[in-house]
């Protein structure tokens, strides 16, 4: 029996099979997707890892590797009688390497561990975002995570230097510490990263961290349309070299946070698009640019500007806290999109457009990271499996000549979309790659491609 095996691997206590014990593995963040697994196991080394893929290969059974389970594309659950194997007791934190700024982590650990570990050590993260508490390093680096910084740093494959991964057959794939310049042969991290879990199972990852910025300031400021916030911004990214982060909201948006995460609007003056903006700098504070900067689009009272921590983290409550109040409204369906900047406000205004067109009782709410093109759509009111309006709106991303995924992955959400967005040529080199690599189809099928 494979549940014996599994057992006598990681031992009783670390191989869930009660149903109320495997339950919160069972259900994404988003209550969207869920099914049921054979068994929920969390090995405590990658040589445990590999057993349990050996075992799995032997007894046909598929692995839905899963981390914080924070995902948002229904890929770190199961579809039903596979195993669940949680990462999250490899959460050890290394020693960060103060001189190269590099550090160690255990897929497992989360990446609010990992901050607190780089920022003790003068260094930070290059990747950050709002799931930091429980969102783990190695399905960060699964899902190719983006976030808050990308304008800066990029998302995580450029944060890579080195991986420990273990593949189906129970090879141990190990370049750790790995070095910034290294190029013998193809780049095995890069191609983990936006795997989804779909070619190996990432037990360690070799960070390279980005400098700790002295000094920071965030704003918040109204605009009377998308079109506007978005042209802000573009000249913002232009004119203003301290920029960090760029994201756009709107009312509807901060009507929702207001509700559910009890945060204050910044300014009483209410506008339909909002920006936040982030500056940072390590040589001065960047208050006095960022406040100039907002002068040139006079704005009147619907501006606002904090430099001390208190404040700054309160106007990134008003962003960051979307996800949680959309959930409290009801399960929704996310589209997490890209499209050309010249075209975003364009995404932003027609998006609620092509939704109610298709489904006149839903209620649609956009926001996102706009410094990259990247916008969030999310629909309450459509069942969780009606899928009318997530096509609507990736169709538009399509005729706007933009990505169905940004950020969050294909998981089992957008498998046919994939297709249609890289054309079949590219999906099979995909599977070509798979193939090799995962030549039983245990690891996570239904994810990236139809099984
Ligand atoms: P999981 O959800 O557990 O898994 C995600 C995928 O990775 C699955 O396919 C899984 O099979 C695979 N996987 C997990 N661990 C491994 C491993 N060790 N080896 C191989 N495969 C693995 N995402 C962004 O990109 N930017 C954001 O700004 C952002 N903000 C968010 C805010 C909130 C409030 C929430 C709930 C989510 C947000 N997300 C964001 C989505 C999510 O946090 C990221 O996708 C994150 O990378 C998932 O990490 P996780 O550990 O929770 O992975
Ligand atoms: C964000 O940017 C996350 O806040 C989640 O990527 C997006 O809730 C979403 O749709
Ligand atoms: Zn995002």
């Amino acid at each position: 029996m494979i549940s014996d095996d599994l057992r006598d691997i990681v031992g009783e206590r670390h191989c869930l099979t009660d149903t109320a014990l495997r339950a919160s593995y069972e259900t994404d963040w988003t209550r969207r997707f869920s099914g049921s697994a054979l068994a929920v196991v969390r090995p405590g080394s990658a040589k445990e890892v590999a057993a349990i893929l050996r075992a799995c290969v032997s007894a046909g059974v598929g692995v839905v590797p899963q981390g914080g389970n924070t995902g948002l594309v229904g890929g770190s659950v199961p579809r039903g009688g596979e195993v669940v194997l949680s990462l999250l007791r490899l959460n050890e934190v290394g020693n960060v390497d103060p001189d190269a700024g590099e550090v160690t982590v255990g897929a497992g650990a989360t990446l609010a561990s990992v901050q607190a570990a780089a920022r003790a050590a003068g260094w930070e993260v290059g990747v950050d975002l709002g799931a930091r508490d429980s969102a783990t390093i190695g399905g960060m680096v699964a899902t190719n995570a983006g976030g808050v910084n990308v304008l800066r740093h990029g998302p995580m494959r450029r944060q890579i230097l080195g991986f420990e991964a273990v593949m189906a057959d129970g090879t141990i794939l190990r370049r750790l510490p790995g070095m910034p310049k290294d190029n013998t042969g193809y780049d095995l991290g890069a191609l983990l990263a936006g795997s989804e879990g779909t070619l190996a199972v990432i037990t360690q990852v070799r960070l390279r961290l980005v400098s700790r910025l002295a000094h920071r300031a965030v704003a918040v400021a109204g605009f009377e349309n998308a079109t506007l916030a978005v042209a802000a911004a573009a000249r913002l990214r232009r004119e203003l070299g301290s920029v960090l982060a760029l994201e756009l909201f709107t009312d509807a948006g901060m009507e929702l946070v207001m509700r559910h995460a009890s945060v204050a609007a910044p300014f009483s003056a209410r506008r339909p698009a909002y920006l936040l903006i982030e500056a940072g700098s390590d040589e001065r504070d960047p208050t006095d640019g960022l406040v100039a900067a907002l002068e040139a689009f006079e704005l009147g009272d619907a501006a606002v500007v904090a430099s001390d921590p208190g404040g700054r983290h309160r106007l990134w409550q008003l962003r960051e806290r979307h996800t949680e109040a959309v959930n409290a409204e009801g399960v929704p369906h996310k589209l997490d999109v890209s499209v050309p900047l010249a075209r975003y406000a364009e995404m932003v205004d027609r998006a609620p457009v092509v939704v109610t067109a298709v489904d006149e009782g839903a209620r649609t709410i956009v926001y996102g990271h706009v410094g990259d093109g990247n916008v969030h759509v999310n629909v309450l009111g459509p069942s969780a499996d009606d899928e009318q309006v997530d096509d609507a709106v990736l169709e538009l991303v399509l005729e706007l000549g933009g990505s169905v995924s940004a950020e969050h992955g294909i998981g089992v959400a957008k498998v046919d979309w994939l297709v249609r967005d890289r054309g079949e040529d590219a999906v099979d080199a995909m599977r070509a790659i798979k193939a090799a690599w995962d030549p039983d189809g245990i690891l996570n099928p239904g994810v990236l491609f139809r099984p």
